[in-house]
């Protein structure tokens, strides 16, 4: 059901979540003009997913419930995984520069991919719509 190309359509308290995050301002404001698009595939229990913004172009592949490492796009680091629960993907990660953690899930509600985000009491979530 993840399968696919989606781009995003719309943020919900996206720029509090990543001033949250210590983004500065400047980048919080380029970052809500990201133009991100994700291209997710799932084969079994592993990921492939694409992402292109404004910012870079990236590849990460991931194994349910495996830990990885990745990086947000100004450089921050993060480990941690992805589980299954149901039919939500819920993601626990751990910023390696001071070990907070930022928690995160993707679902299908309706034609859309809902991604939430939470860091530090703060919540957001992107939509994504079928690019
Ligand atoms: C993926 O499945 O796309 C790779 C792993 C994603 C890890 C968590 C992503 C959190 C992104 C938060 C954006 C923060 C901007 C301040």
């Amino acid at each position: 059901a993840f399968n696919g190309a989606w781009k995003v359509d719309r943020s919900e308290n996206y720029e509090k979540f990543m001033e949250q995050m210590g983004i500065n301002m400047v980048k919080r404001k380029l970052a809500a003009h990201d133009n991100l698009k994700i291209t997710l595939e799932q084969t079994g229990d592993k990921f492939n997913v694409k992402e292109v913004s404004t910012f870079r172009t990236v590849e990460i592949n991931f194994t349910l419930g495996v830990t990885f490492e990745y990086s947000l796009a100004d450089g921050t680091e993060l480990t941690g995984s992805w589980v299954l629960d149901g039919d939500m993907l819920k993601g626990t990660f751990t910023r390696k520069d001071n070990g907070k953690v930022l928690t995160t899930t993707r679902k299908i509600i309706g034609d859309e991919l809902v991604q939430t985000y939470n860091y530090e009491g703060v919540d957001a979530s992107r939509i994504f719509k079928r690019a």
